[in-house]
């Protein structure tokens, strides 16, 4: 049987709608699915503080590139060692998106270098030659950096400068000091913005598919004799 022309388009129509469809139930979990702290960045590091001695003055910061806030409560933080510390509080520890969130091993600032850290951990040291900082959930989700002998500056912090968390993209923070003058930037971005990785946001892609279905059912409308 011979169909017309705008029987033609309204089947290639019907097409496109069924692809379009199925297209947005395979991403949708993908849209809802909860940040881990794999999704986090290692954004810096000080492990060898000039100021103050290095028991006293030793942080790191991470950031939360994602939309969605994220909690560090039961967290382990590890080493490739002995250090071990799981991450605990009476209160939800969280990270907002887009923001940074700063551990450190003591949370006075008048002994500590002069910063403000959002978590005090304990049996866990950044040696100032090779080591690794492991965050690790219950799930088995991982986030870490190794780093060898050379790597850490004495007094100056080293701030990832890209959304590639590789020992090459951090760089000697070398313009901003912080309390009694180690160099850093504790809680802030510094110099080395971090721009927030692209989510799709679920309403707009809403928007796109109702008007793609719209198009469609007058498409299929307008195809009727
Ligand atoms: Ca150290
Ligand atoms: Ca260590
Ligand atoms: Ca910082």
């Amino acid at each position: 049987m011979k169909i017309s022309n705008a029987q033609a388009f309204a089947q290639l129509c019907n097409q496109y709608l069924f692809i379009i469809l199925t297209t947005a139930l395979l991403i949708t979990p993908n849209i809802s699915h909860s940040i881990t702290i794999s999704d986090l960045y290692i954004s810096e590091i000080m492990a060898n503080p000039e100021a103050v001695s290095d028991s006293n003055g030793e942080w790191f910061e991470l950031y939360n590139p994602g939309s969605e806030l994220f909690s560090f409560n039961d967290i382990v933080l590890s080493d490739n060692d002995s250090n071990h510390h799981l991450i605990s509080a009476s209160d939800a520890l969280i990270i907002q998106p887009g923001s940074y969130f700063v551990f450190g091993n003591n949370g006075d600032s008048s002994s500590n270098g002069g910063y403000s850290a959002d978590y005090i951990y304990s049996n866990f040291v950044l040696a100032n030659s090779s080591d690794e900082i492991i965050l690790t959930d219950t799930q088995g989700n991982s986030l870490q950096l190794a780093y060898e002998s050379g790597f850490i500056p004495s007094g100056h912090s080293m701030a990832l400068t890209s959304a590639a968390m590789t020992i090459a993209n951090y760089d000697i923070t070398t313009d901003f000091n912080y309390g009694v003058g180690d160099f850093g930037t504790p809680g802030t971005n510094g110099s080395s913005q971090l721009a927030p990785a692209a989510v799709p946001e679920p309403s707009s892609l809403i928007l796109l598919l109702s008007g793609l279905l719209v198009a469609g059912y007058q498409a299929r409308k307008n195809a009727k004799p």
